[in-house]
């Protein structure tokens, strides 16, 4: 049985190269509910000359996702609604410019760094990932609350942004506008102000780590009170990865078309490259007529200054209906070994694994037309013992009850529709996955 084992998981890894080799974004969004994937960091600040200075060491333990001394009130999951108690005005007026906890489009989950307690404490956080297709657009969402005790830039209460390329093993910061973004009591003109404090809404910045891609990258979170110790600051912040690219889902009998550029940006710039026109300057924007074979540019300026530029060509033609997306992985060895410990659907082999031979075949990422999908797996008698709504759904062989599932024959049935469907009929896809332990 062994050797069998090895066999048909050799023949496996052939077909579908495991997904489990390398970091990938999961949890920047802080949806785990926790700081999985997420590194902390806590201690003091102070200055010296015209420099702020970290003084951190590890707060967290990440292995165990728990806070490795008592001050927890330092790295906060926020996962109840709520309205930062500082900033709070009064609901009852219009325009209250309140903090919500959570990020606006950012789930059910942000982070709160650092806390409303003076005595120059500094905090950090920590995501390393390996940028792929899908994830070479990190975009996060970040709201600030400082008492402004109108000090000198490098001893007020601060938030910083940084940005580390981790290249043969080698960690390298990367300076300038693209790779570094510093926020101080007062260093925009964005800040309201309510008595000593000031304080900055929920403000989003897109990050094009295209230039890193099949590299990894840590981008680092820190938050600082005044140096002096007198007076505090803290940040809200959550975060994203997505593909790099403009958007252009369209069907086959749309007289427009939209093309979306990635969110974050304070400066939108469109070019239509077949006549060197600049015809738009907002995120999205309408065509008439869509040619196949046209091309348009998109710069972009995000709040650090850093520039970033698009190019989109419309060169295809999308089907009324989707190709059948789901893999034919018929065996799974849950044992953590990096191999098959998972089943997945071809969504997550299109969009992590091989997006560029996928590309030259459709054209597109077929996946973008793809709705109200559903999954169910069901053991040998019938019972189901796994659901879910998720293209990108990942089975690791447990049940739902969390126990791990025995050895033996799974049957998976799985739907979904087309986003350019006329009929609205669900595509229907079944199989069956052989789990061996
Ligand atoms: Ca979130
Ligand atoms: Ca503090």
């Amino acid at each position: 049985m062994k050797l069998m084992k090895t066999i048909i998981a050799a023949l496996v890894i052939t077909a579908a190269p495991s997904l489990a080799s390398a970091q990938s974004c999961n949890n920047a969004d802080f949806e785990y509910g926790n700081f999985t994937n997420w590194k902390a960091w806590k201690g003091s600040c102070n200055s010296s000359g015209s420099i702020f200075n970290y003084v951190l060491s590890p707060g967290w333990d990440s292995s165990r996702n728990v806070p490795v001394t008592q001050s927890p009130d330092r790295h906060v999951i926020l996962d109840q609604p709520g309205l930062d108690p500082n900033t709070y005005t009064d609901l009852a007026l219009p325009n209250d410019s309140s903090i919500p906890f959570q990020a606006p489009g950012g789930g059910k989950v942000s982070v709160r760094l650092g806390n409303a307690v003076n005595g120059a404490q500094s905090e950090r956080l920590q995501f390393k990932f390996l940028v792929q297709a899908n994830s070479s657009a990190f975009t996060y969402q970040y709201a600030v609350v400082f008492q402004d005790p109108n000090h000198q830039p490098y001893d007020q209460p601060r938030f910083d942004i940084q940005l580390y390329w981790d290249s043969a093993g080698i960690t390298v910061p990367i300076p300038g506008q693209c790779g570094a973004y510093h926020v101080y009591a007062g260093s925009d003109t964005s800040f309201i102000t309510k008595g000593t404090v000031k304080y900055k809404t929920w403000t989003t910045v897109g990050m094009d780590l295209s230039a890193y891609l099949n590299d990894s990258v840590t981008i680092e979170f820190s938050t600082g009170d005044c140096t002096q110790s007198g007076h505090w600051g803290y940040a809200y912040i959550d975060a994203t990865c997505s593909a790099s690219e403009i958007s252009t889902a369209y069907c086959p009998s749309d007289p427009q078309i939209t093309l979306t550029a990635p969110a974050g940006y304070v400066g939108y710039t469109w070019k239509d490259n077949q006549t060197g026109q600049f015809i738009g300057y907002t995120q999205s924007i309408v065509l008439d007529n869509p040619k196949v074979g046209d091309q348009y540019t998109v710069y972009l300026t995000n709040l650090a200054g850093c520039p970033t530029t698009l190019i989109t060509t419309l060169d295809f033609n999308p089907p009324n209906d989707i190709p059948l997306f789901l893999l034919n992985q018929n065996v799974m060895t849950p044992n953590n070994d990096g191999y098959n410990d998972k089943f997945y659907t071809a969504a997550n082999y299109y969009e992590m694994v091989a997006p560029a031979s996928h590309d030259s075949i459709l054209k597109a990422n077929p996946l973008k037309y793809v709705k109200d999908f559903n999954i169910k797996i069901y053991n040998r008698w019938g019972l189901e013992v796994f659901s879910s709504h998720d293209y990108k759904v990942e089975w690791d062989g447990k049940m739902t009850s969390g126990k791990p599932a025995d050895e033996g024959v799974y049957y998976w049935m799985a739907e979904y529709k087309s986003t350019c469907s006329i009929d609205d009929v669900p595509i229907k896809s079944k199989g069956f996955v052989h789990l061996l332990r």
